[in-house]
């Protein structure tokens, strides 16, 4: 029998009993506590400190300094679906090595993150945390400083460094690389976790091994440190520029909730994923540099190879949604459109021709040897990308059609009163509506400005954005 979870020799798809996780006593505790950011409440910094403020805000992006008022072990409030408390789960759940990449990262939420994955996990499947420390030089503490803390308050996590930046991607395989636990989970290095947040990530991978699960991923603000809910779960998309978009729950899954429901493109980096499965998929593309698209990548080749990926709303994760740190060293060349065009010409079939058709360079960009994601493709017999477009995400061509319809109209838009006056845009640029300089003109046949276009995405456009359209004297 094939050794999927090695570590703890759980078999897959056992019949078992079904247990409450919950540790009620440090609920208790929690929800007594009081002071600085104490149950995920905003907290403020006190007046004379906004030059030491600003400048740790420059060099990470989030108030740093309000960050190391809180408690690394801080009380959230518990803002899960009511149903979560009473939820069950396997008795028996595999081991989980928590792959932590960062760079640059703050000493006060780098802890936080650490201490709250302790704080929250069942202490015998928690196996090892593997911070992956991506080439940071400016930061001190982020060398013997952080083995030493660690050493004394959480043994079971270590520190691999490597020796120049790589990147997210990379860093993240790394991580992955020194993995001994039945699971792997991917965390970022500036999250905290809620209560119970891990057996329902385990969960459906005890069902079936060729699963990931992603927690819900709620907003830690970065000015107050306030945590709250960034929505009640959507289902992950894209667009055929590759932009992440997001797509409403089905009825049916809205009815079962909060039962975990299926994801067509995992929301950035937090993931749970069977440790035999990960590599069966090759891991990462290697070839994806630095960060970007690699959602995608995994997203299609779990699908596509016989997988499934699960949102599980019950597992909630808080992340700091930062502004770009200043004062870092940028990355040359652009990765981006390599790693969208790996993605492309590895997954997408002839799909991959609703991107060039919008983004024409990326025809000419390299996508360099592919040969490696090939053979996995045809190795694990995957499937098209038809097949994923049909099966996983049949809403999702509905709403971002490969191939725009025609326009439903164009031209000029005279006044039925004033014939020979147009509604004239103020403006040769090409895009949308600009209310303020938007005006009545004499009618001119050669006027860009008089050339309207009614087509399907700025219908959706206006839809979208503008449910009591005009709403906005600025931009339509
Ligand atoms: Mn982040």
């Amino acid at each position: 029998m094939l050794q999927i979870f090695s570590d703890t020799g759980i078999v897959e798809g056992e019949l078992q009993p079904l247990v409450n996780w919950h540790n009620n006593t440090q609920e208790v505790l929690d929800a007594a506590r009081e002071g600085p950011g104490e149950q995920g409440r905003p907290h403020y910094l006190g007046p004379g400190l906004e030059k030491k403020r600003d400048d740790l805000y420059y060099t990470n992006g989030f108030n740093a300094l309000l960050s190391d008022d809180i408690a690394l072990d801080r009380s959230l409030k518990d803002i899960r679906h009511p149903k979560c408390k009473t939820k069950l789960y396997s008795a028996k759940l595999p081991t989980v090595s928590i792959v932590i990449p960062f760079f640059e990262e703050h000493w006060t939420t780098l802890l936080r993150t650490v201490v709250s994955v302790v704080k929250h996990s069942p202490r015998h499947l928690l196996k090892e945390i593997i911070l992956v420390d991506d080439g940071s030089t400016i930061k001190d503490f982020l060398k013997d400083p952080l083995d030493n803390w660690l050493k004394e308050h959480v043994p079971i996590a270590k520190v691999i460094r490597l020796p120049s930046r790589v990147g997210l991607i990379v860093a993240r395989q790394e991580g992955a690389k020194a993995a001994t636990a039945d699971t792997i989970v991917v965390l970022d290095s500036h999250c905290e976790v809620m209560v119970n947040w891990l057996p329902p990530l385990l969960d459906p991978i005890v069902v079936n091994y060729r699963t990931a699960v992603c927690p819900l991923i709620d907003v830690i603000n970065k000015d107050t440190f306030a945590y709250s809910p960034q929505d009640n779960g959507a289902r992950g998309a894209f667009d055929w520029r590759l932009y992440y978009k997001r797509l409403p729950l089905t009825d049916k899954d809205n009815n079962l909730l909060p039962e975990p429901f299926e994801n067509p493109i995992m929301n950035g980096g937090l993931f749970a994923i069977s440790r035999k499965f990960f590599w069966e998929l090759g891991g990462y593309d290697p070839g994806l540099a630095i960060w970007g698209g690699e959602q995608y990548d995994l997203s299609f080749k779990i699908w596509q190879c016989g997988g499934r990926m699960l949102d599980a709303p019950c597992s909630r994760v808080g992340h700091v949604f930062r502004g770009a740190p200043k004062g870092r060293p940028s990355v040359k060349g652009d990765f981006l459109s390599k790693n969208y065009k790996r993605v492309a010409v590895v997954w997408m079939d002839e799909y991959a021709e609703a991107l060039y058709r919008r983004n024409p360079h990326l025809r000419e960009v390299d996508a360099g040897d592919v040969s490696r994601e090939l053979e996995i493709r045809e190795r694990l017999q995957c499937k098209s990308f038809k097949w994923y477009l049909e099966n996983v995400a049949p809403d999702l061509v509905k709403r971002y059609p490969p191939v725009e319809p025609p326009d439903y109209a164009n031209g000029t838009i005279k006044s039925v009163a004033s014939p020979t006056l147009c509604l004239d845009n103020g403006s040769k640029e090409y895009g949308p509506i600009i209310i303020h300089t938007l005006k009545m003109a004499v009618c001119d046949n050669n006027k860009v400005e008089q050339k309207w276009i009614f087509s399907f995405t700025n219908t959706k456009l206006i839809q979208d954005q503008y449910p009591h359209f005009p709403k906005s004297r600025d931009t339509l």
